[in-house]
């Protein structure tokens, strides 16, 4: 990994997934309509202020008449905020929340978020995440997965260092163990509670290898400022060489 890598300038982060491109440029728009409007209404004001000063209308005069004109600004904004949510807005979103990809065409992890940590939980070879038991807990199994359960033999585990391959969408099933956190991946602009008790599909399709920093955006205990992971967007064959180097490092 190339130590200089900066994923972080001046403006937003680099857009690292397929859908960044599409937030950034609903950020874009926003802002510009917002500059927009704050530059209008200053000019509009300081009009007034010139139009209306004392020499000009030493009386004020107090009228509630509206005309149809009078509403030209409120009835513009409306619909471009319209606009905005609808036909900009709410397709971007569904796109990220609801059209998640098949789980034969992505690749699948389950992450599981813990005071101060995030564990993550891939299934292996055979495509089935192992049981796992709050019991058998440790240091040396983090996620307690149950070594009895034939599905779990070959699954791998990792904390705070999620490897994913590049061009394939990953598929996230989401909880939590403790409190309520956020898994957070700014350069994809992934973010999403992790619940206690629940279960949350998210999906990512990263666009450049590279390492991008998790972030726990929910402030859940002393240690919230340190949980911290990474996700290391690997070439195809890099990341079939570590799930296989996983999987021979494995005791019989
Ligand atoms: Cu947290």
């Amino acid at each position: 990994m190339n130590p200089a890598q900066s994923n972080y300038g001046w403006g937003l982060p680099v857009a690292a997934s397929t859908y960044a491109d599409k937030i950034d440029r609903s950020l874009l728009i926003l802002h510009a309509a917002m500059a927009a409007i704050f530059v209008l209404w200053a000019v509009y004001m300081a009009y007034c202020l010139v139009r209306y000063r004392k020499e000009n209308s030493p009386k004020a005069v107090y009228s509630h008449k509206s005309t149809l004109a009078s509403y030209t600004p409120d009835v513009l904004i409306f619909i471009f905020e319209v606009w905005l949510i609808f036909i900009v807005g709410v397709p971007i979103w569904a796109h990220i929340r609801e059209e998640l990809p098949a789980p034969e065409d992505a690749t699948v992890i389950r992450v599981v978020a813990e005071q101060f940590a995030w564990l993550a939980h891939y299934p292996g070879p055979d495509g089935k995440f192992g049981r796992m038991a709050p019991s058998l807990v440790d240091y040396a199994n983090p996620l307690g997965l149950d070594p009895q359960d034939p599905d779990a033999g070959d699954d791998v585990a990792s904390v705070n260092e999620i490897r994913v391959p590049l061009g394939r969408p990953v598929l996230v099933t989401l909880t939590a163990r403790d409190v309520i956190h956020s898994f957070f991946v700014p350069e994809f602009r992934t973010k999403q509670d992790a619940v206690p008790g629940m279960e949350n599909s998210i999906w990512f399709e990263p666009v450049m290898a590279g390492r991008f920093e998790i972030g726990c955006a929910q402030l859940c205990g002393l240690g919230h400022y340190r949980m911290r992971g990474d996700i290391f967007v690997l070439p195809e064959d890099e990341y079939a060489a570590w799930m296989a180097g996983e999987q021979a490092g494995r005791r019989p």
